[in-house]
């Protein structure tokens, strides 16, 4: 991330942005702070930035000559630049609005003084800021706020890329009292639970803490907030008052499954049709019914594996079988089989109205590009995916170039042929276990 920063008064910015995580981020070139003197560009002999106003009235105008030359010189140097204006009338600046701007590789701040600036430099800006309804002598150290908040959540400031998400707002709460070292003070002792070592009592305990402060400080934030089922019944049993709390819907996962048998790769690169096994059937069956898969799709081109496959479920579905193994009748409910590649992304399209996002894993040193972790997060919020599992040797290339993400190789060092059931298997309690 890049910012530019447009003063007259760089020497104000100099020690926060010298100190602590800020200075970390710029050392490890996560962050890149470059601050440009306004005055520097000013033409005329004293320099000057400002001027009175037209029509009369307080206070001085900052001029637009110098402003503008100063952003034209950053943007020829670094083009690109996202131009945030510095203001009391501009967007109220949120945690929200912090994730939005760190999204952008590069901002260029303008940080104004006086009344105001020249109307005319308006149509330089892209986005417009304030920090709150309170008024102070400039925009430096609201520019400050800004690259403050927005550099804590830039991915590998933060030790762990989830204490950002773990903040005071980031669930619309806020924050639980925390104790640290030693246990009594001044007469105060540490709750008991948090020696406990009881980590869901521990988490029960925290939840109802910031419920019960935010309701104290803060109720507009309550009212926005939504608690899951488990939550709401947790407070409740421990005498947490739950008036008023909003009830979060489980959202419903929409991950499918399929195995693969054509097109896939044999050993010699050839691009093959594997035949069904009958432990893949069941086995990855019974996974995806452990699980919540939503359907598991068995696909393979030849009629005569389609019949197999569908002789073995019938006889786990009705008769003999479904009698003898119900919990094998209530695996198979799931699967469903299909002839091609084409077929299914048709059928998952139609089902979820809309296109998944395909994952397939990368046994084949495929550079991963989604953590298990992520997926996992992007499921519960009701993501849908289908991941894609390759018999023999793996997916063929013409449908490997259909994936859209690949997760990250299972195993260790050295031997690696895990059974595409047992892969599956493993992944499943990744994502959903
Ligand atoms: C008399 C009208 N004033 C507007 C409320 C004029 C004025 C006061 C203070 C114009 C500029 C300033 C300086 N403030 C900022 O540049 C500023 C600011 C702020 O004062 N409060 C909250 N956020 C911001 S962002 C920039």
């Amino acid at each position: 991330m890049r910012f530019d920063l447009l003063t007259i008064f760089p020497q104000l910015l100099d020690s926060p942005l010298n100190e602590g995580i800020i200075k970390r981020a710029r050392a490890s070139e996560a962050l890149q702070i470059e601050t440009h003197n306004i005055r520097d560009f000013a033409l005329d002999k004293h320099a000057c930035t400002d001027d009175r106003p037209f029509g009369g009235g307080e206070g001085m105008v900052m001029k637009p000559e110098p402003l503008i030359a100063a952003l034209q010189a950053v943007h020829k140097k670094t083009p690109g630049g996202h131009v945030v204006f510095m203001t009391p009338q501009g967007r109220p600046y949120n945690q929200k609005l912090a994730a939005e701007l760190a999204r952008r590789p590069h901002l260029v701040i303008i940080c104004g003084r006086y009344e105001g600036v020249d109307a005319r430099v308006e149509e330089y800006i892209d986005d417009e800021v304030s920090i709150g309804d309170y008024v102070l002598t400039g925009g430096e150290l609201p520019a400050m706020v800004l690259i403050d908040s927005i550099t804590r959540l830039l991915p590998g400031v933060l030790g762990c890329d989830d204490s950002a998400a773990g903040d005071s707002f980031s669930r619309g709460l806020l924050k639980h009292p925390q104790y640290t070292r030693p246990r009594v003070f001044a007469g105060q002792t540490v709750p008991e639970v948090l020696i406990s070592g009881d980590h869901g009592a521990i988490a029960k305990w925290r939840l109802a803490q910031s419920v019960n402060r935010t309701r104290v400080r803060r109720p507009d934030l309550l009212e926005k907030a939504a608690f899951s089922e488990d939550e709401l019944r947790g407070l409740k049993a421990d005498g947490t008052d739950t008036k008023g709390l909003r009830h979060r819907q489980k959202q419903k996962i929409r991950l499918d499954i399929a195995l693969v048998h054509y097109p896939v790769s044999n050993k010699n690169n050839e691009i093959i049709g594997s035949a069904i096994t009958n432990l893949d059937l069941h086995d990855i069956a019974r996974a995806s019914a452990t699980y919540g898969v939503d359907t598991y799709y068995v696909i393979t081109p030849y009629a005569d594996q389609q019949t197999l496959a569908r002789e073995i479920m019938a006889h786990w579905q009705s008769g003999h079988g479904a009698a003898y193994n119900p919990d094998r009748q209530e695996a198979f409910r799931r699967v469903e089989v299909l002839g091609s590649l084409a077929e299914l992304y048709g059928a998952v399209t139609k089902k979820w109205h809309g296109r998944p996002l395909v994952l397939a894993t990368s046994a084949a040193k495929q550079t991963a590009d989604l953590s298990y972790h992520k997926v996992r997060q992007r499921l519960a919020a009701g993501e849908r995916m289908l991941v894609l599992f390759g018999t023999g040797w793996g997916l063929a290339p013409e449908a490997v170039e259909q994936v859209d993400a690949f997760l990250p190789p299972l195993g260790g060092e050295g031997y690696n042929h895990l059974a595409v059931r047992s892969a599956a298997a493993i992944i499943l309690d990744r994502l959903l276990g």
